[in-house]
């Protein structure tokens, strides 16, 4: 039996069933962000939100988040920044889809709503997310030097809701946004909105990628292919930062370098852009770890990580043990 074989016997006996990733998600539950408090999954907007129409007391919840975002959720942009009128940012947003058929809605129609309201996040701050939706956000807000769109004033009053306007009295609809045009008025807001955020980026800019994604990591029809990708400032941008995170026990579809994220590395040097990519970053596994601690992938990482470390300690004792020896033989020598 080798030192090995005995560093990973102790690290399984020790990784009992209550470990810290327990302690951790139950620490995180209780300050928990916006963009977190409303579930845990990577799913498609359809299925998290079951309302058909525009989502009950819009105008309050966006007045009240508006002012929220200023004095509570990110109370030095009021030191930072001059302070916005949360109803006249409303006017501007309303009057954007207000009265008319989803149908009409236009980007440009949304632009005095989105100059008005985004703020850069500061240099080397930028986080992207495809795919990542819940893990981005637990990230950027357990490392605060990271913030995504929904970090921003017009990312944070919009986030998660649903809205759409009609002809007639009271010129939103409440009943249905299901219409035809569903998609193309969601594009309307989210697609200029998004290539602001990625247009006031600044240094080194990260995004984090599924790598257990059906269809691939970086996709053609994505938000991030196609609107923060191609408004990055390659004069601005010092590196762009790929991170890839893969579902625990599931197989493997793409990793840094291969199919789809190969696409993406040829255009981040299309667009000028020096790049990085890694694999399951320890910080984000950590966090997926401390949302399901009884995966069979987060038992064998435990495992690993723990040998490491032990050999590490063995090592080390080991080279302290044999310079205090040749210390005493060297001392018993002389004198
Ligand atoms: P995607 P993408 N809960 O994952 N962005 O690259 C809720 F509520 O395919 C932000 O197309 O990535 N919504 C928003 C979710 C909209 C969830 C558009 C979830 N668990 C673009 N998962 C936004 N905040 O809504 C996914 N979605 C929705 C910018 C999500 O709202 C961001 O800066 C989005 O409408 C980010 O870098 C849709 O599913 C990138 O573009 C497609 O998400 C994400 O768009």
């Amino acid at each position: 039996m080798n030192i090995n074989t005995i560093l990973v016997a102790v690290c399984v006996s020790l990784l009992s069933a209550e470990t810290t990733w327990a302690h951790m998600d139950k620490y995180r539950l209780q300050k928990m962000p916006l963009s977190l408090a409303y579930g845990k999954n990577d799913f498609s907007v359809n299925d998290f939100c079951p309302e058909k129409g525009t989502t009950q007391n819009l105008k309050e919840i966006f007045i009240g988040r508006c002012w929220d975002y200023q004095f509570v959720y990110n109370r030095q942009s009021c030191r930072t920044s001059e302070l916005k009128n949360c109803t006249e940012l409303w006017e501007l947003f309303h009057d954007a889809f207000a009265y008319q058929s989803p149908c009409n809605v236009t980007s440009e129609g949304y632009q005095p709503f989105i100059d008005k309201s985004m703020q850069a996040v500061g240099i080397n701050k930028t986080l992207f997310w495809s795919g990542t939706f819940h893990v981005a956000h637990v990230h950027a807000f357990e490392n605060r030097q990271y913030s995504t769109l929904e970090d921003t004033l017009s990312g944070y009053i919009t986030q998660m809701m649903t809205w759409c306007g009609q002809e007639g009295d009271p010129g939103i609809n409440y009943e249905t946004c299901d219409g035809e045009c569903r998609n193309k008025a969601t594009e309307a807001y989210w697609g200029p909105t998004s290539a602001k955020f990625a247009s006031l980026a600044e240094g080194k800019v990260t995004v984090l990628l599924n790598g257990s994604r059906a269809g691939g990591a970086f996709r053609n029809t994505s938000f991030f292919t196609r609107y923060e990708l191609p408004n990055l400032n390659p004069e601005k941008v010092t590196v762009v930062n790929v991170l890839v995170t893969h579902s625990l026990d599931v197989p493997v579809i793409e990793k840094c370098g291969v199919g789809s994220l190969k696409e993406l590395e040829k255009k981040l040097e299309e667009h000028k852009l020096k790049h990085t990519c890694h694999d399951d970053p320890e910080d984000i596994q950590h966090i997926l770890c401390s949302a399901n601690p009884g995966s069979r992938t987060c038992e064998a990482w435990k495992i690993l990580a723990c040998t490491a470390e032990a050999n590490r300690t063995v090592t080390f004792t080991g080279v302290l043990v044999l310079s205090m020896i040749t210390f005493y033989t060297i001392y018993n020598f002389i004198f």
